[in-house]
């Protein structure tokens, strides 16, 4: 930046001698023009005497290295400044992403996915034009101004005045013309993403609103976004046709002035011809700083507001990240629930209620419970996605927040309640799971998932394409897809949230079969809301208001006739209804 600055500060020097050689050229060629008033016809014989080529052969000369050199050092200056900020941008762009990446998912339920994204681009951009225009734009007010000024006082301070009378004015027009362009960009681009996510939003449920015949309902509110939209366009085009026609009237006003004194100077004799011509030159070089003083101005209050919004991101506390030097050894699986209440971070009611569990390595656990009752929120705490807010976890004995998350989440196959698929090959979709996995790790964890068949069936196998540009799954082939996805891990802990629910009966028979073989030596919970899922855990656990209220296996709690008989009874019922 320093090299940049002392760039302009170059070109600017060479600027302001053009007027100067400007000048002299002139008031040399009056001269000589003045020597053949009486004939006018023989001016142009006299530019050819020896004389006047001499004059204006080395002044053009020199007039053309002078704007060479500006060139040059302008062109010097745009590749440092500019290309500063971009490399500003780079990094404030990565520590933002490295950071939204590590946030808790608290911040995710405080900001919308849209005021992150804005954070991550508007407002860098804004940031990145503090360290290129508004810095460059500023050194060259400085530095111009200065010369300019300077030149100008030494040659007439009278005119200079009279000359720099308008300047305040254009400033001010600048300043307030930006301002509020600036304020209308901002609303209309509000509004236009208002537009952009109902349309988004329109179309990725589309076939909802055609099920739901709320297609000229749909239509009809576009097009009421779609019209403010419009209207607020309008508006800020409007002020800015304004700005040029402005800012020429008041320049022209600036050159009358120059024009009338100096005239009525050059009639009393205390001034040249050529002097004008200088004057306007300079006053036409002021212009430009003088209305960026109000535009950086402007541009950088923007940035000092953006900047806010981005440091307020970049200070923000992770929260759950590794400690120092946080344990790395390989997991055995034991899971242990300590005194352990929770509650999401927007909320105030506890959802897990001072839960004691104890899972041992190998072991297969089954949690039950109705909805609602903190199922997936008890999982979602193993792999530290949150943190208890009281009470402590232990994977094999050492409490979760001594391990390293990286080791804690390879050692998890996790399996959410809701299955989400990327816009990428089904392949990929289960390569997710590991870096580097090879063709046939995918291939055999979608036949354990029971799901090769199915893919096998597309016509591009493996790489049929899924998601807004591809097709869409069955639900049971989406659970199937997650599933492969979790078990190319080959993880020491699978947790299944509910990941059966839409599968056949038979297929998910087949698919706990080839578990169980698979899922001798690990740790696996399973949630479920079918008894037929879990019935032959080592442990099953049943939940109910954040508690543990039932545990043993399925003979032991059938025995109880507590919660789970109730349960068992009913789906019991239910199967003998769908039967007749
Ligand atoms: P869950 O833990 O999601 O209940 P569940 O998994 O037992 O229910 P289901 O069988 O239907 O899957 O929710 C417990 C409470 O926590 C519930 O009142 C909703 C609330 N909750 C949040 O506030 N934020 C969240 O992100 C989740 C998952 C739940
Ligand atoms: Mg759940």
């Amino acid at each position: 930046m320093v090299l940049g600055a002392i760039f302009l500060t170059g070109a600017n020097f060479f600027l302001v001698w053009i007027p100067v050689l400007i000048r002299q050229t002139m008031d040399r060629v009056e001269q000589l023009s003045e020597n053949n008033y009486q004939v006018p016809d023989r001016i142009l014989e006299t530019l050819f005497t020896t004389e006047a080529a001499e004059v204006l052969g080395w002044n053009s000369l020199i007039l053309i290295g002078t704007v060479f050199m500006y060139g040059v050092l302008l062109f010097a200056t745009r590749q440092t400044l500019i290309v500063t900020s971009r490399k500003v941008e780079f990094d404030i762009r990565n520590d933002i992403v490295n950071k939204l990446m590590k946030l808790p998912q608290s911040f995710y339920s405080r900001y919308s996915s849209g005021e992150v994204y804005v954070r991550a681009t508007e407002d860098v951009n804004k940031v990145r034009e503090y360290y290129g225009p508004v810095i460059m734009y500023s050194i060259n007010t400085i530095t111009r101004a200065g010369f300019v000024l300077t030149m100008m006082f030494l040659v007439n301070t009278e005119l200079t005045l009279w000359a720099l009378l308008p300047l305040p004015l254009i400033s001010f027009f600048a300043y307030w013309i930006t301002g509020f362009i600036h304020r209308h960009s901002t609303i209309i681009q509000e509004q236009y993403s208002v537009l952009a996510g109902r349309a988004k939003e329109t179309f990725s449920s589309i076939r909802l609103i055609k099920a739901f015949n709320r297609l000229e309902y749909e239509q009809n509110r576009f097009e009421k976004e779609s019209e403010s939209y419009r209207v607020k366009k309008l508006r800020l085009d409007m002020i800015e046709s304004l700005f040029h026609p402005g800012l020429n009237f008041l320049i022209g006003i600036s050159l009358i002035i120059v024009i009338w004194k100096g005239g009525e100077m050059v009639i009393a004799g205390t001034l040249t011809i050529g002097n004008i011509a200088e004057f306007l030159i300079y006053v036409a070089y002021l212009i430009w700083p003088v209305a960026a003083l109000g535009y950086t101005t402007n541009r950088f209050q923007r940035s000092l507001a953006s900047w806010e919004r981005i440091s307020e991101i970049l200070n923000l506390d992770a929260q759950i990240e590794n400690k120092e030097e946080p344990i790395t050894k390989e997991v055995e699986g034991a899971i242990e629930f300590r005194n352990v209440s929770f509650k999401y971070p927007e909320t105030e009611e506890l959802v897990l209620k001072n839960l004691n569990l104890k899972i041992h390595p190998g072991e297969n656990v089954a949690i039950v419970g109705r909805t609602g009752a903190g199922k997936t929120s008890l999982v979602q705490l193993i792999p530290r996605l949150f943190d208890p807010v009281k009470g402590n976890i232990r994977l094999d004995g050492i409490p979760l927040k001594d391990w390293s998350l990286e080791k804690i989440r390879e050692s998890i196959g996790f399996v959410p309640q809701e299955t989400f698929l990327f816009s990428d090959t089904i392949g990929e979709n289960i390569a997710f799971g590991v870096q580097g996995a090879s063709q046939k790790m995918i291939e055999d964890s979608a036949e354990k998932a029971q799901v090769k068949d199915n893919i096998l069936d597309f016509e591009k196998k493996f790489k049929t394409m899924l998601g807004e540009r591809g097709i869409t799954l069955s639900g049971g082939q989406k659970q199937r897809t997650a599933i492969a996805r979790a078990l190319i891990k080959d993880p020491k802990i699978l947790i299944f949230d509910d990941s059966l629910s839409a599968v056949d009966t038979k297929t998910e028979d087949a698919i706990l079969k080839h578990l169980r073989s698979e899922l001798s030596g690990r740790t696996t919970i399973m949630i479920s809301h079918r008894i037929s899922t879990i019935k032959d855990a080592d442990m099953i656990y049943y939940i109910e208001e954040g508690q543990i209220v039932e545990s043993g296996t399925h003979e032991n709690l059938l025995a109880g006739k507590g919660h789970y008989f109730d349960m068992y009874n009913k789906q019991m019922l239910e199967e003998e209804l769908a039967e007749i």
